[in-house]
């Protein structure tokens, strides 16, 4: 281990993105995400980071992502990704926030100085890094500042340019597995789309067509993806695109895309012209990793069909083409869930399957969903995908079917593996997954709807003044502090007949969330009110503004 890092390099660099004093940055749930106006510092340093983990690992391409996803458009932020094409090591966001918040060009040198001593980094392995961004206006200069942080340690870098979040994990994967027997695709967005199209046509085809299905697009990056994706499937499905607008200031999330619709619980006021009745629609997020179904019934009512209802759906169906390829003996379907899971839907899946509850984040999911040999992983906001262990992959390869309809179900399910982005949630790709199943169940969205009942629930966010002294445990589902506060929830939530609520700090925008179900609407929403109002008086004070 004789190369050294440069210091004067870095230094040189680092002094021109310099740390603003009063913000304490947090590597959270899907990165660092705050005001893009405040990012600078961050971006170089991650992009040191990522170069440090690439030497770590031999030489591995490690993956950027700059986006907000579904936050405001001014706010933005950046995530790391590992080289299967998943989040990054958990050790590793400790890291990363330790760099991000070293005062000075010096403090941020002695940090790297004892992360690669303390990891063990041999300097001397090359570094290999490719990213992406969304559409957001502050996206260009952080991608600037992250690339002289690439530059600083002489790293390779590999602009994937405007893209989706999970088009940016599937060329993670794709560039890392090239030329080896476990061949994610190739790595180009053409390869993705290909790859997805591919797969799609072959599972639909014989299938009655569906009605066209609307897309909102949330006028942010899953535009694009979309509009290129429409030109892959020909005739096999139809899309009308809205929200489309990526270059309108203000646009981006703006009363449209998934946590719009999932959070307001009602569809996006644009979206209006194209729904009559019947007509289902689903929405992307930001940076197009979630996806929302909807539908209007006869009477025009608003009907929502979120991540619980995708991952009830598709686990039905492949549990169901597992058994009809005679492999139910040998391959276990679970399903990973969150604390914000609708309780009729863990109680729908519990019936039927393997349910593990873990807490927020598609990490934490993700990780689980890995211990089953198929795994299927989603938020209730729609962030989720499904998981084919290694050993399931090569039993289906291998497995001989002994009559035509096993050899047809083991062929669905090989496509299913081709059809699904494997390596995070992807709402185009789960969009696919759910036009496949409705078009093999002959489903509309009612039926679909119908697999069971969700329970009136509400989400709410309080700001605070440190939502940091907000501490959870059982997968999220419990306060241990503030002291005292958890006792006052459970004592309210004993008042409401089926009550159920939980309260923890987002770790992607400056608030608390509070989250409350109930047998009746207008419960679910006093209980959500009140629970808020607790946690409001219990930290009082004003609630602080954002960093400018
Ligand atoms: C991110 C994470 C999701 C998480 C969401 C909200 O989504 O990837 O797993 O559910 O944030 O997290 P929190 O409640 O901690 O703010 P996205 O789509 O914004 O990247």
């Amino acid at each position: 281990m004789s190369a050294q890092l440069p210091i004067e390099a870095i230094s040189q660099f680092s002094d021109l993105h310099p740390k603003p004093g009063h913000i304490r940055f947090q590597y959270g749930t899907a990165g660092f995400r705050t005001l893009g106006s405040v990012l600078d510092s961050v971006l170089f340093r991650v992009g040191v980071l990522a170069a440090l983990r690439s030497k770590k690992l031999d030489g591995k391409t490690i993956g950027v992502m700059v986006t907000a996803s579904h936050n405001p458009e001014p706010d933005n932020g950046v995530k790391l990704v590992d080289p299967r094409g998943e989040m990054l090591e958990a050790a590793w966001e400790t890291h990363a926030t330790v760099l991000a918040n070293a005062s000075t060009t010096p403090d941020f040198i002695e940090a790297l100085e004892t992360l690669v001593k303390t990891a063990k980094i041999d300097l001397s392995k090359p570094a290999r890094v490719v990213y992406a961004r969304d559409t957001r206006p502050s996206g260009p200069a952080l991608v600037a500042a992250f690339e002289d942080g690439l530059k600083a340690l002489d790293a390779e870098g590999r602009n994937a340019g405007v893209t989706t979040t999970p088009i940016l994990h599937y060329l993670v994967r794709s560039i890392n597995t090239k030329g080896t027997k476990h061949e994610y695709g190739d790595d180009s967005e053409e390869g993705y789309f290909t790859k997805l199209s591919g797969g799609f046509k072959k599972l639909v085809s014989g299938k009655p067509s569906l009605p066209p299905l609307v897309i909102d697009c949330a006028n942010g990056v899953g535009t694009d993806a979309v509009t290129k994706i429409i030109g892959y499937l020909g005739d096999s499905l139809k899309l009308i695109p809205v929200n489309t607008a990526t270059t309108t200031p203000g646009a981006l999330n703006n009363a449209c895309g998934a946590d719009f619709v999932k959070t307001s619980q009602k569809f996006p006021p644009s979206v209006a012209p194209h729904l009559k009745a019947g007509q289902r629609a689903c929405s992307l997020d930001g940076d197009a990793d979630r996806l929302i179904y909807y539908y209007l019934d006869e009477r025009s009512q608003f009907h929502m069909l979120d991540g619980d209802k995708i991952a009830a759906l598709v686990a039905a169906f492949i549990v169901e083409l597992v058994k009809a390829a005679g492999l139910d003996s040998e391959i276990q379907v679970g399903v990973v869930q969150t604390a914000y899971a609708n309780g009729s839907s863990t109680k729908y899946l519990t019936e039927r399957l393997p349910v593990r509850c873990v807490p927020t984040g598609v990490k934490h999911l993700h990780h689980a969903a890995e211990h089953f040999p198929v795994g299927v992983y989603f938020e209730a906001n729609g962030h989720g995908t499904v998981l084919f262990s290694p050993e399931t992959q090569e039993k289906l390869e291998s497995h001989e079917p002994s009559t035509p309809a096993q050899s047809t179900a083991l062929n669905h399910l090989l496509s299913l593996t081709q059809l699904i982005n494997q390596t995070v949630g992807d709402a185009i790709s789960d969009m696919l997954l759910v036009e496949t199943v409705l078009a093999h169940k002959s489903y509309s969205g009612i039926e679909w709807d119908s697999l069971y009942v969700d329970l009136p629930n509400r989400l709410v966010k309080v700001i605070v003044v440190d939502r940091h002294a907000f501490k959870t445990e059982d997968a999220e589902r419990r306060l241990v502090s503030p002291k005292g506060l958890q006792a006052r929830i459970d004592d309210l939530v004993k008042r409401y007949d089926g009550g159920r609520s939980f309260v923890r700090p987002s770790g992607t925008e400056d608030v608390v969330r509070v989250y409350a179900e109930a047998v009746i609407k207008s419960q679910a929403d006093d209980l959500a009110f009140r629970v808020a109002g607790l946690v409001y008086d219990e930290t009082g004070g004003d609630p602080v503004t954002r960093p400018k």
